[in-house]
């Protein structure tokens, strides 16, 4: 079975590592959001296609959630003795070893989806990981700015990470979207996958930017197969991370239901909501899409392996 999984950042990983525990023969090909990239001390930094990477390949930070295990600082210590900012992004030892081969790669003309089979080759993943676009994405967010009685654009790293989303976002903007084009392979994949699985990642940041690439949206909804998705709301609050500041944003309410009509009955075919949110799901039916309430509390490898059976089985059930 062909699967195509559209993904960001943690939520994303963690699924994907149970969905290669309940279907261990799929070709499984990773569409990763690259809207959370930022250039650092010269370097392009990547998080949403490392998370996949290092969560899959065993090397990931399984408490954060980014970054590496084993990590150490000493880089980002001497840089703040030079005074070098930022120092609130936490770039360790090892990391700074992939920042510095993915950009000397960039650098040398690879496009990004090039650097990540590469760097995916030392970590195998056991998944093929296509960057959304091999064009530069950056997504920010609009906050208030007090000091002028306006407003500003900061990067989504500088909100999410140094601000910790503790601010209204008034609209989030995946900068160069509109000139990008899908990376190679992606379109491809997309159309001879058997399902496509949204999971559990931010659905704005994370799978809203890659919707966001030109011709994505629409290979999904015309390419004639099951899409499924899988709520990161649960009891109208987001399992991890800020994602109602940015639902917000773009106006929709931080329920199960409300996520699944931001992404629409053109694109979705079925969705699943935690049990908790049961009673939503005859208003997403109502929609036009075919839900089901299933526990989608990522707490282990077997209990996202549940999930992803739950959502293939929905894909079945919608397609039959
Ligand atoms: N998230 C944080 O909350 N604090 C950090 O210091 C931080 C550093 C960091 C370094 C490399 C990397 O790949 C990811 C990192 N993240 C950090 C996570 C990053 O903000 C992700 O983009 C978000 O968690 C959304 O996926």
């Amino acid at each position: 079975m062909r699967i195509v999984v559209l993904a960001g950042g943690i939520g994303g990983a963690r699924f994907l590592r149970g969905l290669k525990a309940a279907a261990p023969d799929a070709d499984i090909t990773v569409i990763g959001n690259t809207g959370d990239d930022i250039h650092l001390f010269g370097l392009k930094v990547c998080p949403d296609l490392d998370t996949v990477m290092y969560t899959l390949g065993g090397g990931i930070h399984e408490g954060q959630g980014w970054g590496r295990a084993d990590e150490t600082f000493t880089v980002k210590e001497e840089l703040a003795a030079y005074g070098v900012g930022p120092d609130w992004f936490g770039l360790g030892d090892r990391d700074f070893a992939t920042h510095i081969i993915r950009t000397q790669m960039i650098t040398a003309g690879y496009p990004l989806s090039a650097v990540t089979e590469a760097l995916c080759a030392r970590w195998q993943p056991g998944v093929r990981l296509i960057p959304m676009t091999d064009d530069r994405v950056e997504t920010h967010v609009v906050i208030d700015a007090p000091e002028d009685g306006g407003r500003k654009a900061v990067h989504f790293q500088e909100y999410w990470v140094r601000l910790h989303a503790s601010v209204p976002a008034h609209a989030v903007l995946p900068v160069g979207a509109e000139q990008s084009k899908p990376a190679p392979g992606v379109l491809e994949a997309i159309g001879e996958a058997d399902v496509v699985l949204f999971p559990p990642s931010n659905p704005v940041v994370s799978i809203g930017t890659i919707l966001a690439v030109p011709g994505m949206r629409e290979a999904i909804a015309d390419a004639g197969v099951p899409v499924v998705g899988l709520s990161p709301i649960v009891g109208n609050a987001p399992v991890r991370g800020m994602a109602d500041k940015v639902l917000a944003a773009v106006g929709v309410e931080s329920t199960a239901a409300a996520v699944a009509k931001h992404y629409g009955s053109g694109l979705l075919d079925g969705w699943l909501v935690d049990t908790v949110d049961a009673a939503t799901v005859g208003e997403v039916e109502e929609a036009g899409i075919n839900c089901r309430a299933v526990p989608l509390m990522m707490t282990d490898i077997e209990a996202a392996a549940r999930m992803a059976r739950e959502a293939l089985a929905l894909a079945k059930e919608v397609s039959s």
